[in-house]
């Protein structure tokens, strides 16, 4: 099927809703029907994800001026779109988990009652549809047909988010075979929340941020996001699914739906090690999935390949052991900051085939961000589509950004060269090691790994990030971001952690869990540490433990490495610097663990006494 005028039908509902719809599936069409009666667009798709409809569609937002296409020589099959300068990132303040009972929420969410929210929205969006298209998106998050992955349908009216969906999730007309009849798929409805009445609302980047509201309800695998057209509040595949409605579906069903990137380790004998790692945002998580390891250990025979960026599905399979499986298809990541020296991947995934949004545009059709590789260009039409000098400054007399700082690329996983060639196995990969860390300055070495499973869920409970100038809030204060999944778990946290403390129980051999800190500074304020592709060393101590191949010594974090336990070939790293990057000075980590109290007693009626206990058995040991 392909975006044929019959796939249409006239405008105001008046209309038959469901002659076109490609399923027999009542649950679904009467779903549509319901949505559609209520937001009156002129015209329903239902989208097939083919090659024609994602063409037409780009025609379509080009001539209307949504978007431009960019140089096919420089940057084949890419396309620029610019948001409204109100609608650039997630929005936590409008998120809401309506769960039945508000104790379910827990503390660190914004909770209101199913029923309220529901009247709020439908106020909202009576008609909010007018004068568009509404698109019906059926998705498989993890490969179609896997027993580990899950259909969602998201009804939008942006035209934006059908082909960013089609890159980040598996959207085809086979999704409703596999559904059948079935009635266990995620009803996702999004819409912009900006009817076209006269042609002046016509506007590039609809979006209504006074009335924006993304809401996720638990008991119904129901999303309901309006208001706004960017990333997480837009595609819902990603942080509202995946995460946040698929955290409550994995506490129900036993398994674990996390914010973590997922990389294989191969090392000379050919045997692969996967790791699962979580970090606050600003840690560079998509750079460690796709990090390439120094000469000397790639010459070694060490390789690491990238399974996914950013969140894992992971279960126990048949013999017990928990495997893991990235449910994305693609990678929707932070420009700034991206090169060939930083991330290489990266850069090779966004050279063809990528949506990109809120990147300077060159004059030659090519893009451009900050921290980019080479000149910076004498001209460029920055992200808020003003012309842009090296020179230009704002009103204040301070500098102003080409590319928007949480500016993104939208590239499929297939471009990446170092994709994991089991990152579609519906089986998942087994998962030897899990990773925590964050951006810590001071005290925390760069890696130690925990005394077993409990341990190691309390180094995820305590994740903190000291905050960088991109992030909101004060720069180098400290952010407690459990599991890095604060923002993104559907429920309550102490459940939360209560559920990963069992998971330890129920699972064969439970992976090795580690932290890490790839930012501690010397007293000057110099990086101790080089980072990037050098954190391969670190990787392959990592795996070395978990196969029973590596030194460590006990100290009151848990288990390090000492100097001669990392591989040194290429990099000249003294042993002075090595013990100050692994200090441990128990004073400071004393004051240090009585600050992950005030977490602990924000959530303290749900708090697993096994995690309290951690804490005193910690202090024990300095
Ligand atoms: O992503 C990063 N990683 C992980 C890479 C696999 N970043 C960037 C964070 C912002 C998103 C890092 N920044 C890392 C890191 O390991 N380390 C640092 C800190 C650092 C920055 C620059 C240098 C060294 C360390 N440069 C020089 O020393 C020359
Ligand atoms: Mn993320």
């Amino acid at each position: 099927m392909s975006t044929k005028a019959a796939n249409t039908v006239a405008p105001m509902c008046d209309y038959p809703i469901n002659d076109q719809a490609p399923t027999s599936n009542q649950d679904v069409t009467r779903w549509v029907e319901r949505i559609a009666r209520l937001c009156g667009p002129d015209r329903i798709h239902w989208v097939d994800g083919s090659q024609e409809e994602n063409d037409a569609l780009f025609k379509m937002m080009v001539a209307r001026g949504h978007c431009i296409k960019l140089n096919e020589e420089k940057r084949p099959n890419s396309y620029l779109f610019r948001s409204d300068p109100r609608d650039v990132a997630r929005v936590e303040s409008r998120t809401f988990i309506c769960s039945v009972s508000r104790d379910d929420a827990g503390p660190t969410n914004n909770w209101m009652a199913p029923e309220e929210m529901k009247t709020k929205i439908n106020a909202i969006a009576k008609g909010c549809m007018k004068g568009r298209t509404m698109y019906v998106i059926p998705f498989s998050m993890g490969p179609i047909g896997s027993p580990i992955s899950k259909i969602g349908v998201e009804i939008t009216d942006s035209p934006y988010v059908v082909v960013n969906m089609r890159i980040m999730t598996r959207v085809s007309g086979k999704i409703w075979e596999v559904l059948g009849d079935s009635r266990d798929y995620v009803r996702c409805v999004h819409s912009v929340g900006k009817p076209i009445h006269t042609p002046e609302d016509d506007v590039p980047w609809p979006c209504d941020p006074a009335n924006t509201y993304i809401t996720h309800f638990p008991e119904e695998k129901t999303i309901l996001s309006i208001g706004s057209g960017y990333g997480g509040n837009a595609l819902l595949g990603k942080k509202c699914f995946a995460l946040r409605i698929a955290s409550t579906i994995a506490r129900d069903e036993e398994w674990l739906a996390e914010h973590m990137l997922i990389l294989g380790v191969k090392n000379p004998a050919g045997e692969k090690t996967y790791v699962t790692a979580a970090f606050p945002s600003a840690c560079g998580k998509t750079n460690f999935a796709m990090l390439i390891p120094p000469k000397e250990l790639k010459d070694e025979g060490w390789e690491v390949s990238c399974i996914g960026d950013d969140i894992a599905w992971i279960k126990p399979g048949p013999d017990g052991k928990l495997r893991a499986i990235n449910p994305e298809a693609g990678f929707f990541g932070v420009a700034p900051g991206t090169s060939a020296g930083t991330n290489p991947m990266a850069m090779e995934s966004c050279s063809k085939d990528t949506i990109f949004t809120n990147v300077a545009l060159t004059d030659d059709g090519d893009v451009w961000w900050e921290g980019i590789d080479g000149e910076t260009p004498a001209h460029l039409i920055d992200w808020k589509g003003n012309e842009w000098t090296p020179e230009t400054k704002d009103a204040n007399g301070k500098p102003v950004l080409a590319a928007h700082p949480n500016s993104r690329f939208t590239a499929p996983a297939r471009n990446c060269p170092i994709m994991d060639p089991e990152w579609e196995n519906p089986a998942g990969v087994e998962v030897g090691a899990m990773v925590f860390g964050g951006r810590r300055m001071t005290t925390i070495p760069l890696v130690f790994q925990s005394f077993n499973w409990q341990h190691g869920v309390y180094l995820g409970a305590t994740v903190g990030s000291e905050q960088t100038a991109a992030a909101e809030g004060k720069v180098g204060s400290m952010r407690r971001d459990p599991f890095a999944m604060l923002p993104f778990c559907g429920y309550h946290m102490g459940d939360y952690f209560r559920h990963w403390l069992k998971m330890g129980k129920t699972v064969n051999e439970p992976p090795r869990i580690f932290h890490v800190n790839w930012f501690r500074k010397t007293e000057e304020g110099k990086w101790l540490w080089p980072g990037f592709g050098e954190n391969a060393r670190v990787l392959k101590w990592i795996v070395q433990r978990v196969n029973g191949g590596a030194h460590a010594s006990e100290t009151a974090l848990g288990w390090m490495p000492r100097y001669e336990d990392l591989d040194w070939s290429g990099l000249e790293f003294s042993r002075e610097d090595w013990d100050e990057l692994m200090k441990i000075d128990n004073e400071t980590l004393l004051v240090q663990t009585l600050g992950h109290e005030e977490l602990f007693l924000k959530l303290w009626d749900h708090m697993p006494k096994e995690l309290l206990w951690q804490r005193d058995l910690l202090i024990s040991r300095y």
